[in-house]
């Protein structure tokens, strides 16, 4: 029973053409979104930092988030001043100046 009856046929090729139209634009997306993972080289400003390392926009770097930067993490004990397990964008920029 492996024949296809043409009426499946029939509508099988439009239904994959749609399911691929319907993929196509996350692709795209994907693809649009990547460069943006890529900071550009002049925007290193502590703020600007802040924003791409506060993947949720919380207004606040966790620990979790804090993991894409290494360097950061390691200060993470001196950098939290208010010991409530996060850093505010204040606590995240003076670690910069010091
Ligand atoms: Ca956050
Ligand atoms: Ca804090």
């Amino acid at each position: 029973m492996s024949r296809i009856h043409p009426c499946t046929r029939r509508w099988l090729a439009p239904a994959a053409i749609a399911l691929a139209a319907l993929l196509m634009p996350s692709v795209a997306a994907a693809q649009k979104a990547a460069p943006q993972d890529k900071a550009p080289p002049q925007d290193k400003s502590p703020h600007a930092l802040f924003a791409r390392i506060d993947t949720n926009s919380d207004g606040k770097v966790s620990k979790r988030e804090i993991t894409r930067m290494p360097g950061i993490a390691t200060r993470w004990q001196e950098l939290d001043k208010d010991k409530d397990g996060s850093l505010s964008r204040e606590e995240f920029v003076a670690g910069f100046r010091t």
